[in-house]
């Protein structure tokens, strides 16, 4: 069966820790007004309840706008909370067991920073690639060395499967991600941390797309 993969052009990457002293529900929605696509909840230290009430808060308010909900690391929560997907890195669930426990129809990601990680996107299983980090970030302390456009570049040749660019980016730096041939873009701070984050969404799109 074939599943719809969703709209990657921008990709919002978001905890409760990473906005600052505004509710993560408000930065999600202003973030949405601007044209986020898709939103990622990513809990690095929230408890398991804590983190499935956010993604449960998240789903709600995402559901009538149309912008699908993506869980970080956890298989668990993301099927609690009836998300849309669940997106791994290297370190979490393998993708075959993953594909096992969610079913056919969610939405699988996985991170991607050199050619062996590539190797494990499977697009049997895998429905996207997230290529990073894309410039440095202060925002992953173990993202690894900035890969570049170049590098982003490189990988998304390599997978035969969407992929968004990750780390780092910015307005001003996403225009060197246009000819990368990734199909979006994803960030944590020059959303979360901006302080309009709906003309910060605005900008990045505009930015990425050429508008
Ligand atoms: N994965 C690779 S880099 C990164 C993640 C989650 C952090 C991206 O955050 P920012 O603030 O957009 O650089
Ligand atoms: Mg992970």
């Amino acid at each position: 069966m074939t599943r719809q993969v969703p709209d990657l052009s921008l990709y919002l990457v978001v905890g409760a820790g990473d906005t600052g002293s505004r509710p993560l529900e408000e930065v999600v929605l202003a973030a949405v007004a601007g044209g986020v696509t898709l939103v990622q909840l990513r809990e690095k230290n929230a408890s398991t309840r804590a983190m499935l009430e956010r993604a449960k808060r998240l789903k709600v308010l995402l559901v009538p706008r149309g912008v699908p909900l993506i869980v970080n690391d956890r298989v668990d929560v993301a099927l609690a909370a009836g998300a849309d997907g669940v997106h791994l890195g290297q370190d979490d669930m393998p993708p075959a067991d993953a594909r096992r426990l969610v079913g056919e129809h969610m939405v699988l990601g996985l991170s991607v920073g050199d050619e062996n990680e590539a190797e494990t996107a499977d697009p049997a299983l895998v429905d996207y690639i997230g290529i990073g980090p894309a410039f440095a970030t202060g925002t992953k302390a173990d993202a690894g060395s900035a890969i570049g456009p170049d590098g982003v570049a490189a990988l998304r040749r390599r997978v035969a499967l969407p992929a968004v660019a990750i780390g780092g980016i910015t307005a001003a730096n996403a225009v060197a991600l246009r000819d990368s041939g990734v199909e979006g873009i994803a960030v944590v701070s020059a959303i979360c941390a901006a302080e309009d984050p709906k003309s910060a969404a605005r900008e990045l799109r505009a930015a990425f797309s050429g508008a």
